[in-house]
């Protein structure tokens, strides 16, 4: 180092320093060091459908074969056990630390706790408020489905196959979930673009199966002319099926059935023709997540988004794609 860059670093280092005594954020995810094996941490926001537990699995499933030591928890549906989770994995020390949040505003505070101690955050399938916490800076990457697309893509299957059925129900994920609220906008705004919809009702049945059933048994009351039925996600997909059959209706004649996910269920429903089509969303993340976590040790850059590629089904694919759906 000559004097002049020598001086210039210090001042530098010094800046930086006093930016941090001075409590001011800096714009700078922590390091990861190459080593031969990690204590990776992974926070699961629920595990009560077959999405999450592909998810679970596919991360386990990696560690074990990189020989990583994973610690794992399951925030049962809950954003303040998953920040305490978090707080728990960084009193633990773990080097990296995936983060599946459940909601875009209430896991900030555990991002940036991460950040604080040091450790490099990866988000995984759900994001979080954009304009409170930086991929890049804040936390390293998202990688997931695009939602917004994944509901454009369902409009765009319901424009053309509607067959005059015009007025739709709609079934939101987990109010304040990244995925909740592009799927809506996705699909409401191609929606709303095509005209000659209507969507008479929208309402969250929070992801899950029961109270997918129990909304659209109340919504499909309200409203007894819906003839289409959109749900963010299978679970609730097939709690509308469970409404509609006790209403006596048949899905997929009176009333069509739109879903999100793919998984094995969903897309038998969809060869028994309850089911008209899903978007699917990806859930095997292992391979992905760890990949990426390595590059950055080594140092590569880490663009902000990694997208997943989500197939799509429906009943001139169904029956053929069953066998990998998971
Ligand atoms: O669609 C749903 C799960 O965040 C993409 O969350 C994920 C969603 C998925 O509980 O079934």
């Amino acid at each position: 180092m000559t004097m002049i860059s020598r001086r210039t670093f210090m001042l530098a280092a010094t800046a930086v320093g006093a930016l941090a005594l001075a409590g001011v954020a800096i714009a700078e995810v922590p390091k990861l060091a190459q080593k031969d094996t990690y204590k990776v941490g992974f926070a699961q926001t629920e595990s009560n459908n077959p999405w999450r537990i592909a998810q679970t699995n596919s991360m386990k499933a990696e560690a074990e074969k990189l020989g990583f030591q994973l610690v794992y928890t399951d925030a049962a549906g809950s954003a303040a056990k998953q920040v305490a989770d978090v707080n728990s994995m960084i009193a633990q020390g773990v080097d990296v630390i995936f983060l599946a949040p459940r909601e875009e505003k209430p896991l900030i505070p555990a991002v940036m706790a991460a950040k604080k101690a040091g450790i490099p955050v990866i988000l995984l399938d759900r994001s979080v408020d954009p304009s409170l916490a930086k991929a890049g800076e804040d936390y390293l990457t998202f990688i997931g489905s695009n939602f917004v697309e994944e509901g454009k893509r369902v409009a765009e299957w319901l424009v053309k196959n509607a067959n005059g059925k015009t007025k739709i129900i709609e079934l939101e994920g987990t109010t304040g979930s990244s995925p909740a609220n592009d799927r809506k906008k996705g699909f409401d705004e191609a929606i709303k673009a095509a005209g000659g919809f209507e969507i008479v009702a929208s309402q969250t049945g929070d992801f899950a199966r029961d109270k997918g059933r129990q909304v659209a048994e109340s919504l499909l009351q309200a409203h007894p002319d819906a003839d289409i039925i959109y749900a963010h996600n299978d679970e609730m997909a097939m709690g509308a099926i469970a409404a509609l059959e006790a209403a006596g209706k048949v899905p997929g004649k009176d009333v069509l059935v739109l879903s999100i996910d793919g998984g094995k269920e969903a897309v038998q429903a969809v060869v028994d023709g309850k089911i008209a089509a899903v978007v699917e969303c990806n859930p095997r993340f292992g391979p992905k997540a760890f990949e990426t976590m390595m590059r950055y040790a080594k140092g590569e850059a880490i663009d902000p988004i990694l997208v997943n590629e989500d197939k799509f089904y429906d009943a001139s694919n169904a029956a053929a794609e069953l066998a990998n759906a998971y």
